[in-house]
């Protein structure tokens, strides 16, 4: 059973604010994948964010932000499903079965876990440790086809290509839930921390000077470019000149990404500019792009049951999709089901 539409499926994790990381590396391209070749299904995962300690308040209000984030930047839900996780409980049922797909030895190998538990290993949730069996429950409960996402989830959707592997095989189910492919395309698929360019912008890094946030002002913005790590050389003729410059390369891949041109495009109008010239220029581009997707997230989080209903809406639309793909599931895996519904 296989859908004929190619359909994406995508998340976001409302552990905080969203960043400049998480629009260029994700929502930004989600909105550019709305269109007659695609169905597509967004959701905002608040059951991954659960994962590390969140306040039950700001769970609720972060998860209304990047909802608002989602619509903001173009979301349109005649188009896509938007939605938030929890609201659809087949996840955590699949993600479940899955538990008992996936093999220990598999998530040992997740570099996101050892990035994020640290030497803590032994103190974090066992659900930080499985959560990627979550994510394969995400993708595949849609028989998604495709996953856009940053470049860091791509050992995730590679290993939810083993989880559909082995459950089919094992259940002699052929075919049952698709091989999905990440697409991981652009310029910006791993945007870096602007004090450290060997570490990705992340909502929960421990400086907000290090990553730009969606709700930033634009004296916020400027400033933080101002401060970003760079070095004293200015920028080179070639891409070539940027290969051991991390930080450099990072502010060029940002304003690729923003203005929607390649880096080397970028390198071609600015060669022999030094920082005095670039960071204001990258500034002024992220305050003319950025800046009115914060003021339309702002209108939207003053009106909280807007958001609320268009993902209640779009729940119930997850829903129908994803019950009968659940049922199938269960039924290969042979539980006895005899309640009338
Ligand atoms: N820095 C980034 N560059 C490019 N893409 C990024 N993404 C996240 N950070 C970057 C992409 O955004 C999507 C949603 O990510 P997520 O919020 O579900 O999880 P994450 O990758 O763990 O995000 P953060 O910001 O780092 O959150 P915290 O700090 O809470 O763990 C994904 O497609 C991701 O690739």
């Amino acid at each position: 059973m296989t859908t004929h539409t190619p359909r994406i499926f995508s998340g976001v994790k409302p552990s905080g604010g969203l960043t400049l990381g998480n629009y260029l590396g994700a929502i930004k391209r989600f909105v550019d994948m709305q269109g007659p070749q695609f169905e597509t299904i967004y959701c905002v995962v608040d059951l991954h964010a659960i994962t590390v300690w969140q306040d039950p308040a700001e769970l609720t209000d972060a998860t209304r932000e990047v909802a608002a984030g989602y619509l903001a930047a173009g979301i349109d839900p005649s188009q896509s499903i938007l939605f938030n996780q929890s609201q659809v409980s087949a996840h955590a049922e699949l993600a479940w079965l899955f538990n008992c797909v996936a093999r220990v030895g598999w998530m040992n190998r997740m570099t996101q876990f050892k990035d994020k538990a640290g030497k803590n290993a032994e103190k974090v949730s066992l659900g930080l440790y499985a959560y990627p069996s979550l994510m394969a429950a995400d993708i595949l409960l849609y028989h998604a086809t495709h996953v856009p996402v940053g470049e860091d989830q791509k050992q995730h959707v590679e290993l939810t290509r083993d989880i559909a592997s082995k459950f089919n095989h094992d259940f002699k189910a052929e075919d049952f839930f698709p091989m999905p492919e990440p697409i991981i395309e652009g310029p910006a698929t791993r945007v870096m921390n602007l004090r450290d360019g060997s570490k990705k912008m992340s909502k929960s890094g421990e400086s907000d000077m290090e990553r730009i946030n969606m709700t930033d002002t634009a004296d916020t913005i400027a400033k933080k470019f101002k401060k970003a790590k760079t070095d004293p050389e200015p920028l080179p003729e070639t891409l070539d000149g940027l290969k051991d410059r991390p930080e450099a390369r990072n502010l060029v891949d940002i304003y690729a990404g923003l203005s929607e041109v390649t880096p080397e495009q970028v390198i071609a109008e600015f060669a022999g500019a030094g920082w005095g010239k670039f960071k204001p220029a990258l500034a002024d581009l992220a305050v003319a792009k950025l800046g009115p997707i914060s003021e339309e997230m702002a209108r939207l989080m003053n009106d909280k049951g807007e958001i609320d209903r268009i993902l209640g809406e779009g729940a119930d639309k997850a829903d129908a999709i994803a019950q009968p793909i659940l049922d199938r599931a269960y039924d290969i895996t042979g539980f006895l089901r005899s309640r009338k519904r």
